[in-house]
């Protein structure tokens, strides 16, 4: 594909409709009142808060660090930063100081902008580290961005970037339990925007339900693109409740969410045939959905499930077909457990611990390439160099097999992580808060099987000589560092931990041990 070079704002506006005066997104706000949204409003706002961006006179690349709940607003702070041909830093809202410190400290934003009633210590942190701004934005339109914002004029020409240029930083957690910043460009986001629209069939008349947090890949990007690059209305949610994704769902046609949101629906009754069936498609990624979802959806909605995969670092990889794929014999078949076909552009292997691709249909570690792999780790050269083999395939961490049709079905992961609920838990950051705590000698962190969020976290402490913390206790100590959902939902005491004979923790016994705790 030959990508345009261009602001990735230029793009999505491209694809705004003809009449500019419709509704772009249908919100709810916090208070649960209606909200309209024309592709006007968009446009303009957006070039308000584009031009208080560019009125700082930043330097380019500068980033713009943003931990806000999510609103309209949120989302024109995202379009206004393209525009202003700055880098997007979204933080999850959920990170908590010692949290949003080690991402202002490594990524260094010019700007931050943050909810009121945390200005005083992002505050703090943002100044003492640099930033040159610091601005509030609330959910109910209230803060000092959009106050600064009106004094600007509502006529912005974007700012010219090229594919290469960065558009956006995600910072995912390290095995070591550091986080890095993936570096995004715009022809990354473009190039997966323009592949996903085709592949997954976008057409007019298209709606999405926006249910997800719009702090990282899948909300952000692979949602919110998707809607914008097909000229289509979204249907704007402010926190995923069942109910109100069922009831929007007679006047939408796409959803996508995590497997946690799909399992949650289907526990309502009013989950019905009849309410999906204005619907055209279901997307589920981010972690892996149980077999037994993917049929019982199937059965209660008639609507079969389209399951793809995708990191941070790469955007969308891999993803079941929306309709026939010419590329494998013309196969239209959604397969539950599998992620698909590698999208068009991106190359895929699966290569054994030597790096030599195994056969069809054999396991191996999956390596990537294509114009959606990232740019690199923000700052950290050594540790882009070992994600990346020396003939320049990206290393995913993931474990899978590649039929002979083509078909991609993750197996587990390489990398000692936790996804719950959605979410990426490093249990190594995990380990390093816990064995910080007072009477904690060392900890394994491991994620067993969970009804609701998939995976969830549980942690075995062995406890100094003589000591013996209350277990509890310790999760709540943990609670007032970490983000709750990294927080293990149970802590046990043991005399040791298993190890093999090199010394290394035996996670996997771990896990045997308490694989039927939340059964
Ligand atoms: C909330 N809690 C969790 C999680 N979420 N615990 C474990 N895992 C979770 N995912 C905990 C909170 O800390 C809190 O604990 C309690 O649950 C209630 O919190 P609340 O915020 O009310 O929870 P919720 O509203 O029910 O949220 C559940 C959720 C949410 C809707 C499933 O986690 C969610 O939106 N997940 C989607 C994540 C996502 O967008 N992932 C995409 C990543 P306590 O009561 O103890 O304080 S992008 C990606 O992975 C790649 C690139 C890809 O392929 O897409
Ligand atoms: P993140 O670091 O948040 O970008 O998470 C990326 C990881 O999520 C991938 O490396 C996979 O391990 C996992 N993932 C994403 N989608 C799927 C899926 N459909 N099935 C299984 N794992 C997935």
């Amino acid at each position: 594909m030959t990508l345009p070079s261009l602001n990735l704002y230029s793009a999505l506006r491209a694809a705004f409709p003809a009449d500019l005066d419709s509704t772009a997104v249908e919100a709810t706000g916090p208070h649960g009142e209606s909200l309209n949204y024309t592709w006007r409003d968009l446009e303009r706002a957006s070039a308000r808060i584009a031009n208080l961006l560019q009125s700082l006179a930043l330097p380019k690349g500068s980033r713009v660090a943003v931990q806000v709940e999510k609103s309209v607003e949120a989302l024109l702070l995202y379009l206004a930063t393209l525009r202003a041909g700055h880098v997007f830093l979204p933080l999850n809202t959920a990170y908590k100081s010692a949290e949003i410190e080690y991402f202002i400290d490594n990524a260094e934003p010019a700007v931050v902008v943050c909810t009121p009633g945390n200005f005083g210590w992002v505050s703090r942190i943002a100044f003492a580290r640099g930033a040159h701004s610091v601005f509030t934005l609330g959910d109910d339109r209230s803060g000092s961005l959009l106050e600064r914002a009106a004094h600007f004029g509502d006529e912005h020409e974007p700012v010219a970037r090229t594919a290469q240029d960065l558009a956006a930083i995600l910072y995912t957690s390290g095995t070591t339990g550091r986080s890095k910043g993936a570096m995004l460009t715009h022809g990354n986001l473009l190039s997966n925007a323009l592949v996903l629209k085709d592949y997954w069939g976008w057409r007019e008349g298209d709606v999405l339900v926006h249910a997800l947090p719009i702090f990282h890949v899948h909300g952000l990007f692979v949602a919110i693109h998707g809607a914008l690059i097909n000229g289509s209305k979204m249907i704007w949610l402010p926190r995923f409740e069942p109910r109100a994704v069922i009831d929007a769902l007679p006047r939408a046609t796409v959803f996508m969410g995590v497997p946690t949101l799909y399992v949650r629906m289907l526990a309502d009754p009013a989950l019905t045939r009849e309410a999906a069936r204005h619907m055209r498609l279901f997307i589920s990624g981010s972690a892996p959905l149980l077999i037994e979802t993917f049929r019982q959806w199937q059965e209660r909605t008639g609507h079969t499930i389209l399951e793809r995969y995708g990191m941070s670092e790469t955007i969308m990889l891999t993803s079941n077909p929306w309709t026939a794929d010419e590329r494998h014999g013309g196969q239209d078949e959604r397969r539950g457990a599998t992620v698909g076909f590698a999208l068009p552009g991106v190359g895929l292997r699966v290569v054994d611990d030597g790096g030599t691709p195994v056969a069809a249909g054999e396991a191996g570690h999956i390596q990537v390439r294509g114009p959606n792999v990232f740019a690199g780790y923000w700052r950290m050269p050594e540790k882009t160099r070992e994600e990346f083999t020396a003939d320049g395939w990206f290393r995913t961490g993931d474990v899978g097999l590649q039929d002979e049709r083509g078909y991609v079905t993750i197996i587990g992961r390489s990398k000692d992580l936790i996804i719950s609920g959605g979410y990426n838990v490093y249990p190594a950051e995990v380990e390093s808060v816990l064995n910080e705590l007072p009477g904690v000698a060392e900890s394994a962190v491991v994620g067993v099987p969970h009804p609701d969020f998939g995976e969830a976290g549980v942690a075995i402490v062995v406890p100094r000589p003589g000591a013996a913390p209350d277990p509890d206790a310790l999760l709540l100590q943990l609670k007032q560092q970490l983000a709750g959902y990294k927080v293990p939902k149970r802590c046990f005491l043991a005399a040791e931990l298993p190890r093999n004979t090199m010394g290394k923790v035996q996670k996997n016994l771990l896990r045997e041990q308490h694989q039927d705790l939340f059964a």
